[in-house]
């Protein structure tokens, strides 16, 4: 497997790639095993010079560490993400930033986790997702990766979500945000843990619908409460900025990005296990990552869920810009 980018090498490196070809609870289309090697070689073809922000941001350093290879056994048991846990664990302690490529979406746990005991609690997740991935189990299995939000909600108790882009979720799913509302209605829980922002309620999605039914108020706007079947969700309509506010009042410095490529609609990202119509376009959620990262310290980040078709070049090469961007993202915050 080769290395993350074409880039020159740096003795004190900033950022750790973490290949992590883990895969074994898919369901649908399979392939996310080979997800972190086409991502590697995708990022061979990046231009060294961001666009956006002016600079090169891989002068800082970027090093590809050895993948985790997860043992394919015990897949419904933690045990198959300690290994990732303490890769990225080691990762933190040298004071280093971790970017892990998978790989299905369940190994996230082992990296939040770990961003989780750095972060010493106080830690929102910024979830890019088509999925809520909110049930307790699937398929008898509380760690498959439809779960993977769910195991990291129970593993890291005082972690706040923020999901982006959801538009597939269950009914138990639902009723369970449903009763997390009304326990932080009635006081028995601090706050909402969990704020989704739907694809289909993005301003852009809803724009000429609303103008057509006359109910649209762009200054009544995005916190007028939703009528709408909106579990999790306080905005009827919402641009990034109310992502970005959402996150802020969460109140935790830090923050780490699960990026399940998913997220991104499927017209531009094919590639990928549970493709959905309706998702976000490359803009909104690198928004959201630039901005975010001026208000928060971005910590660390994963993006999960690539399962390359094979010739299929632009799935892959989005991901790797999407990585690089996420680096970008970050230097911008800090110099
Ligand atoms: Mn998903």
């Amino acid at each position: 497997m080769s290395k993350f980018g074409d880039f020159k090498v740096v003795a004190d490196h900033k950022f750790e790639i973490i290949p992590c070809p883990y895969e074994q609870t898919t369901t649908y289309g399979q392939g996310t095993k080979l997800g972190p090697a086409a991502i590697l070689a995708a990022s061979q073809e990046l231009e060294f010079f961001d666009d956006e922000f002016g600079f090169d941001p891989s002068e800082l350093g970027i090093k590809t560490l050895d993948p985790v290879n997860i043992d394919l056994q015990d897949s419904s048991t933690e045990k198959p993400f300690a290994a990732l846990e303490q890769a990225c664990t080691d990762s933190y302690s040298r004071n280093k930033f971790p970017i892990v490529l998978g790989g299905e979406h369940s190994l996230s746990l082992g990296a939040v986790k770990a961003a989780y005991q750095a972060a010493e609690g106080k830690l929102t997740l910024l979830h890019f997702d088509a999925h809520a991935d909110l049930r307790k189990e699937y398929n008898g299995n509380p760690y498959n990766h439809a779960c993977a939000i769910y195991s990291i909600y129970k593993a890291c108790p005082k972690i706040k979500i923020v999901s982006v882009g959801i538009r597939n979720i269950s009914k138990g799913e639902c009723d369970w945000l449903r009763e997390l509302e009304k326990q932080a209605e009635d006081n028995m829980i601090e706050e909402m843990p969990i704020t989704i922002f739907y694809a289909r309620d993005e301003f852009h999605k809803t724009y000429t619908y609303r103008i057509a039914n006359k109910d649209f108020n762009p200054d009544i706007g995005a916190k007028e409460s939703s009528k709408r079947f909106s579990p999790g969700s306080q905005h009827k309509y919402w641009n990034s900025k109310d992502v970005i506010d959402t996150i802020r009042n969460y109140g935790n410095h830090n923050l780490y990005i699960s990026f399940d490529v998913d997220g991104l609609d499927s017209t531009l990202m094919p590639s990928t296990g549970t493709p959905e119509p309706g998702g976000l376009d490359w803009y909104t959620p690198t928004n959201i990552i630039r901005e975010a990262c001026q208000d928060s310290k971005l910590i660390g980040a994963d993006i999960v869920e690539l399962a390359p078709i094979q010739g299929f070049h632009s799935a892959d090469f989005l991901v790797a810009k999407l990585v690089y961007k996420i680096i970008a993202s970050k230097l911008a915050s800090i110099s």
